[in-house]
């Protein structure tokens, strides 16, 4: 059963910045489960405010006490929750928080971690910084040579129209050919872009990630014939269906899978071993997440299927002081998948009472 939802509030090292806004500081809802005598949490990826999806942290407090909660009566098992919760419409990430909060509980209690019950065979995996909009190439530039030395092995930059073709050749003449670039637009561009977009192919990008609206599955999907840099979707893959949907009309040649996005890591799952199946390379996406989030991350990311590198970075990259005792680190590029019980992080509990701003006992 969930015992209590939580919010804490984290301020980042840098602004964040993409094309739908700037992030200085993260509020966070974690969710706390009981099972079988044993605590687990879960951590909610909804932001502050409802740019990047629908979800928003207010908002999935409140349907999380009102309408998910509620529904979890008989609920015993993490494979039980999306089931409980599935009359409730959207609100994915609501509901990932609290199935994965069974998922650690019920993980600890049994002394196995996640990285076994997935069954992977990896111990680290490759680490991608996300590097946002700068306020000029030569700040992205001086962002992006920090990383490199700090070991990322793959860079990810942020675009937007008026940021795009100027700071990705200015990054690729700097990291040279070798060093493997993506690109994501977060919706910011139209089916108009479609020329524009092209004259990114010069740059050996790995990927462009959601050049257009969620709901532009068409429009991707033309994208992707017209254009040689393969499309990568991240916003538009809210389930199974749409992943199926949008790899069969040709709209995903690349998938970004975010637990919190399709409802869970149990549906992750089975994204992951769709795309497997049709031959589609995924990557783990990444929402800023705490040390909880990141070490859940890191073990999904070991799956097979997980041929490219994902946003899956140190916690120092956003933030100063993590809640959890052992930040997640980058050593030699990678970060080590957790081998614990649950989830695999223990948490820092004097610290996550100091940034605690709101909780309630259920
Ligand atoms: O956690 O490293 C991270 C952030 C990665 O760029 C990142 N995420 O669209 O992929 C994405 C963005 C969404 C984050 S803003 C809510
Ligand atoms: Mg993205």
């Amino acid at each position: 059963m969930i015992t209590e939802l939580r919010e804490i509030h984290l301020p980042l090292v840098a602004p964040f910045q993409t094309s739908f806004g700037v992030q200085t500081s993260r509020r966070i809802l974690l969710v706390r489960a009981l099972v079988d005598g044993t605590e687990g949490w879960g951590e909610c990826v909804a932001p502050d405010e409802p740019t990047y999806s629908a979800e928003y942290v207010d908002g999935a407090w409140a349907v999380s006490v009102d309408h998910l909660l509620p529904r979890l009566g008989g609920v015993e098992r993490a494979t039980d929750v999306a089931g409980a919760l599935e009359d409730v419409k959207g609100h994915p990430m609501a509901k990932a928080a609290v199935e994965m909060a069974f998922l650690d509980a019920e993980l600890r209690a049994a002394g196995t971690s996640f990285a076994a019950r997935l069954g992977v065979t990896r111990d680290r995996v490759p680490s991608g910084v996300s590097v946002g909009i700068h306020e000029s190439v030569a700040a992205l530039e001086r962002a992006v040579a920090g990383y490199l030395g700090d070991g990322y092995v793959r860079i990810k930059l942020k675009i937007e129209p008026g940021w795009d073709l100027e700071p990705v050749a200015a990054i690729r003449r700097l990291i040279g050919p070798g060093v493997p670039l993506q690109v994501d637009a977060n919706t910011a561009y139209t089916r108009d872009d479609t020329e524009h977009l092209h004259r990114l192919d010069e740059f050996d990008l790995l990927l462009i990630e959601q050049p257009l609206p969620e709901d532009d599955l068409l429009g991707h999907a033309a994208l992707a014939r017209a254009a040689t840099t393969p499309i990568c979707l991240d916003e538009s893959l809210v389930s199974l269906t749409s992943v199926s949907d949008a790899i069969e009309i040709g709209a995903c040649e690349v998938a970004n899978i975010k637990p919190g996005r399709v409802g869970g890591y149990l549906a992750a799952v089975a994204i992951h071993d769709l795309c497997r199946q049709r031959g589609v390379p995924v990557w783990c996406g990444g929402m800023l997440e705490t040390g909880i989030g990141r070490a859940a991350n890191a073990a999904l990311a070991a799956l097979d299927g997980f041929t490219m590198t994902g946003d899956i970075s140190a916690s120092r990259r956003f933030y100063a002081r993590d809640i959890v005792t052992a930040p997640i680190d980058v050593v030699d590029g990678h970060v080590a998948v957790p081998v614990g019980p649950g989830f695999g992080f223990e948490l820092d509990l004097a610290f996550l009472d100091e940034v605690t701003t709101a909780r309630i006992e259920v």
